[in-house]
């Protein structure tokens, strides 16, 4: 294991600890509908879009291995004549599930700040970040200027679907003093509903407030929980973003079971028997062998 495997390796357990402790502080009372809840927050977001502007200035002349902290100023006065945020973003649908299984199209806004050199990762992913998050009023609940793994699906919603609009920067380079250089990493803000934050959780934020995360990405591992050899992000069967699939029915989600359809035979044994990068379907009825039990 080299020194980079050793230290992202310890960041990870520490976040996932962290992940943990946060998880079991509870919820403080039943969530509103989201279909009320939804609106009154869009117009919250979209009179703050038509209103502030944030520091393109400082980023347009900055060296692409420098990172920029991300600011965000109301358009006024000496202001008057920057671009409001609304003319730079572009909108998204995300899917919020509530406990009955009906789903609620969310609308965010993603600002891209800088395009990465790299690929982008999955909303399943495990990334290395710098980050921000601040409220409407543009108080700063959380950030960290040194990078941190963050596991994407232990995240909210919204930071996670900011992911995949991300691209990595190069392969790092060590410093003299030892530590990581990354150089063309991506950057992007995504402005969002507070469903896809923490909704009537009022530990960390004010219930029902809309988020703004601004994030830089440096890296990021493809996952795979169950060490079943299926990347995590293809064990979102129907594709609607929540991991609670489970074929087999067996309690056990499939991005957690390793024989996901429970035939004692192991996914990662006839997942791609044949090696051709492909799901094997012997029997060729269009489910997949580690998927169909006959
Ligand atoms: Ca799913
Ligand atoms: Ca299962
Ligand atoms: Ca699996
Ligand atoms: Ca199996």
């Amino acid at each position: 294991m080299n020194k980079l495997t050793l230290f992202f390796g310890i960041v990870c357990l520490l976040v996932f600890a962290t992940a943990c402790e946060e998880q079991q502080r509870g919820f403080a009372e039943p969530p509103r509908d989201y279909e009320s809840q939804r609106a009154v927050d869009n117009d919250s977001l979209l009179n703050f879009l038509q209103t502030r502007f944030y520091n393109y200035e400082d980023y347009a002349t900055a060296d692409s291995s420098e990172r920029i902290t991300f600011d965000i100023n109301i358009i006024e006065e000496d202001d008057a004549d920057k671009t409001p945020l609304i003319d730079q973003v572009e909108q998204i649908n995300v899917k919020i599930k509530n406990t009955e299984g009906v789903y609620f199209d969310h609308t965010a806004y993603i600002l891209d700040i800088r395009e990465g050199v790299g690929t982008a990762p999955t909303a399943a992913d495990s990334v290395f970040v710098t980050y921000k998050g601040l409220l409407l009023d543009l108080s700063r609940f959380d950030e960290t200027t040194n990078p941190v793994w963050f596991e994407s699906l232990s995240v909210v919603k919204g930071f996670s679907a900011l992911m995949p609009h991300i691209k990595k920067a190069a392969a790092p380079t060590i410093n003299s003093d030892g530590t990581y250089a990354f150089d063309g990493f991506g950057s992007a803000a995504i402005f969002m509903p507070s469903a896809l934050g923490y909704y009537n959780d009022s530990r960390s934020v004010p219930a029902y407030s809309p988020l703004i995360f601004a994030v830089d990405l440096y890296t990021y591992n493809t996952t795979d929980h169950d060490g079943d050899t299926v990347p995590t992000h293809l064990e979102d069967l129907d594709v609607d973003d929540y991991y609670d699939d489970d074929t087999d029915n067996d309690g056990l989600p499939n991005f957690r079971d390793d024989d996901d359809d429970n035939d004692g035979i192991l996914t990662r044994e006839e997942y791609d028997a044949n090696n051709d990068g492909m799901a094997d379907d012997t029997d060729n009825d269009g489910t997949p062998d580690y998927l169909d039990k006959d």
